[in-house]
């Protein structure tokens, strides 16, 4: 059964994976986007093929229906000669990356080695939900909104990624004080291009220190009975990556031994059925390359072992990855297509609350399911480790905004942050005090 016709992560098919820092940035300018129509799941194949002699950017790989590609105005002859049925989703990726506002080739790239090197300024306020942000001024904010809850929040430096940049959580806690309850734990940008789930993730976050600062009723009984843990960014280089060099990078920065390819899928490294074939790969080339063994990477290590430290103490109430894009709330498990989690009920009885409460603000549709078979076999996923390992007794991968590359895809205008953070948290003010 296939629920949801549209699988968001896109794969170079003349790999951007070989580009590294030092290389020229790419702009996408004069990129268009289209979206072929495949007319089924054989045809869909052999277009795949045709276009992989394209310098091009494939936007999804469940090719049944249709296939989203943005292809580099170089080839757009080759392109058009195919005579392909299809429509014009985009007609200058680049200027909806120069739109976006946040992406500047070939920019600074300095950063703090140490969270005692920020010196806390002003409180946030709404206004930093209106813009898209680099790496440092996202670590900057962090600093800035536990400075101005000091009693009932720290910053814990969770490990460093390949190229040394702090992989930092922000602890939230209630009047019990610091590690009395079970974690509500959050991963944003382990996908470096999905910006909008860092956004996502610090609206969340302002929004329950600022109710509780102003002592909302359901934000305190919700803050008192959780410990939360919130990583706005998980894949830092990969993120700073996407602000300089890249807009449509993936994976980690993690340099192979033996390719010219960089970068590991981070969403394949989790050391938990790893080596199961068929929902990764051994590429390094490849945009869900898995790694080169379980848990290789810096980022996968350092956050592993939080995660234990999590379920160790008072375990894991709930555990959230925030991707981009399709609208999609998904349970575990990636790594098999026939497994339903011990507790299928009970979370999907809560994914569909949380739906229906983002239903409620602007009709917009979230759906819920599994990993696999709703969207795709995906192993060595962070929900399939939180689910068996970290024992979390609710575990998702939420896919944000938009439904679907056509609209805009990982480009979301900085004017759809607040309206789609809206969305969400009215999720969580469901999730939260229900679960
Ligand atoms: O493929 C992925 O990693 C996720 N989709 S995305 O388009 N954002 O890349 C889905 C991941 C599903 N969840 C896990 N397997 N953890
Ligand atoms: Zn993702």
């Amino acid at each position: 059964m296939k629920l949801f016709a549209f699988l968001p992560f896109l794969a170079p098919l003349v790999s951007a994976a070989a580009i590294s820092s030092a290389e020229k940035p790419i702009t996408y300018d004069g990129y268009k986007v289209f979206r072929i129509d495949t007319h089924g799941r054989a045809r869909g194949a052999v277009i795949e093929k045709m276009l992989q002699g394209l310098k091009a950017v494939q936007y999804n790989y469940d090719t049944d229906t249709n296939i989203e590609i943005a292809v580099a105005p170089e080839d757009l002859g080759k392109f058009e000669r195919m005579r392909l049925d299809f429509e014009v989703l985009d007609e200058d990726l680049g200027a909806s990356i120069r739109a976006e506002g946040g992406f500047h080739p070939g920019g600074e790239q300095r950063f703090a080695s140490s969270l005692n090197q920020l010196r806390p300024g002003a409180f946030p306020d709404e206004s930093w939900f209106r813009a898209y942000h680099s790496f440092n001024d996202h670590q900057q904010w962090l600093v800035d909104i536990q400075a101005g809850f000091p009693e009932n929040s720290e910053l814990i430096e969770v490990g460093k990624s390949f190229e040394g940049r702090i992989i930092t959580a922000l602890h939230l806690w209630g009047k019990d004080g610091k590690d009395a309850h079970k974690a509500v734990y959050w991963h944003g940008t382990v996908h470096a291009r999905e910006w909008i789930s860092t956004m996502v993730v610090e609206y969340n976050t302002y929004q329950i220190i600022t109710n509780y600062l102003k002592n909302d009723t359901t934000i305190t009984k919700v803050l008192d009975s959780y410990d939360f843990y919130i990583l706005p960014v998980v894949n830092p280089d990969g993120f700073a990556h996407t602000q300089t060099g890249d807009r449509l990078w993936r994976k980690n920065r993690l340099k192979h031994p033996s390719s010219s390819c960089i970068g590991t899928d981070m969403n394949r490294n989790w050391p938990y059925k790893w080596e199961t074939t068929g929902g990764s790969s051994t590429s390094p080339c490849s945009e869900t390359f898995r790694g080169l063994s379980a848990g290789n990477t810096d980022e996968i290590t350092a956050l592993v072992k939080f995660s234990e430290k999590l379920a160790a103490k008072n375990g894991i109430k709930s555990y959230i990855d925030w991707h981009s894009f399709s609208q999609l709330i998904l349970l575990p498990y990636g790594y098999s297509c026939n497994e339903h989690v011990p507790n299928y009920e009970r979370q999907m009885e809560l994914a569909r609350g949380v739906a229906s409460a983002i239903k409620q603000v602007r009709k917009t549709t979230f759906t819920p399911g599994e990993t696999c078979p709703d969207l795709y076999k995906a192993v060595g996923g962070s929900t399939d480790w939180m689910q068996d390992v970290g024992k979390a007794e609710i575990s998702w991968c939420i896919e944000l905004h938009p439904s679907g590359g056509g609209a805009n895809g990982f480009i979301l205008p900085a004017s759809q942050i607040e309206p789609a953070a809206k969305d969400l948290w009215a999720g969580m003010l469901y999730l939260l005090p229900t679960m």
